[in-house]
């Protein structure tokens, strides 16, 4: 299975909202693949097609990523249905390396969705699986967690992201 490029912060791809899936084909049971083997090594607990430049409604999720016990979960056209409580949880993101910050989320989500054979399937989490899925799901709109921190820690970041890109590009014209 292929290990995809995962983009980063500021990808233009990130910050656009992605398609519906109108059918489920073998091509998207791939990228599914693809992704889930993305995130296994990247790595993560979660992974959302923009950040692998599919601009697609399809989320891979895995809160066990120990090998003996994987059991990754695959949504595709994934909507919270019910939303309760909050939790704030310190979030990591793949497309934004190196940046940590605490974001305030739902405590408690139902995420209607259909699987890989096209079934129609619920995910009920809670906790690190509920900050998961929405973190998943606010990609599929085009939003990061920065988007929900304060602007202030969201300038210094991109602050930060800038003069490493500069430097970056100094180090290797
Ligand atoms: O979408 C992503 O960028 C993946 C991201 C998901 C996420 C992290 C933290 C809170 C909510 C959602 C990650 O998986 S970052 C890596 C990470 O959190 C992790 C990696 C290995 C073991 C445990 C956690
Ligand atoms: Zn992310």
């Amino acid at each position: 299975m292929p290990i995809l490029p995962i983009l980063t912060f500021p990808d233009p791809v990130l910050s656009r909202p992605c398609r519906q899936v109108r059918e489920v084909t073998d091509e998207l049971r791939r990228l599914a693949a693809d992704m889930t083997e993305t995130m296994y090594q990247a790595p993560g607990i979660g992974l959302a097609a923009p950040q692998v430049g599919h601009d697609l409604r399809l989320v891979v999720v895995d809160l066990s990523p120990r090998e003996e016990g994987r059991e990754p979960v695959a949504l595709v056209n994934p909507r919270i249905v019910e939303a309760e409580g909050s939790l704030i949880f310190e979030e990591g993101c793949l497309s934004v390396p190196e940046f940590t910050c605490d974001v305030s989320r739902f405590s408690r989500v139902k995420v209607e969705a259909t699987d890989l054979e096209g079934r129609p399937m619920t995910v009920e989490g809670e906790g690190v699986l509920a900050v998961c899925l929405q973190h998943e799901l606010d990609h599929l709109e085009g939003r990061l967690f920065l988007d929900r921190i304060s602007p202030l820690k969201r300038a210094l970041y991109k602050k930060r992201r800038l003069k490493q890109a500069k430097q970056d590009k100094q180090d290797k014209p």
